[in-house]
């Protein structure tokens, strides 16, 4: 099982999605380069600067964000950057 629930403002405010499965281009639910936090609830998951699972990819899981939970509250805790991720996928 992989949930990862995904969050236009920092610190897992602001709208959000929850998603079960891949998403090859987030524009199509609204959530194309707006992602700032987020809570990888269940496994792990790959996300990526562009479309279609390509460009640089950054990983996230269950126990590797902040202080070894779920949670992700700004971009830093996964390396990347504001507003950048177009795709992610569970690995
Ligand atoms: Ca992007």
């Amino acid at each position: 099982m992989a949930k990862i629930t995904v969050f236009k403002d920092s610190n897992m405010s602001g709208t959000s999605k929850t998603f079960t499965d891949a998403v090859a281009n987030l524009e199509d639910v609204g959530f194309g380069d707006v992602i700032s936090s987020l809570v990888a609830t269940e496994g792990s998951w790959r996300l990526f600067k562009d479309k279609n699972f390509s460009g640089t990819s950054w990983d996230v899981s269950q126990t590797g964000g902040a202080a070894g939970t779920d949670a992700y509250p700004n971009p830093q805790f996964w390396g990347g950057t504001h507003d950048s991720i177009s795709s992610l996928r569970p690995l």
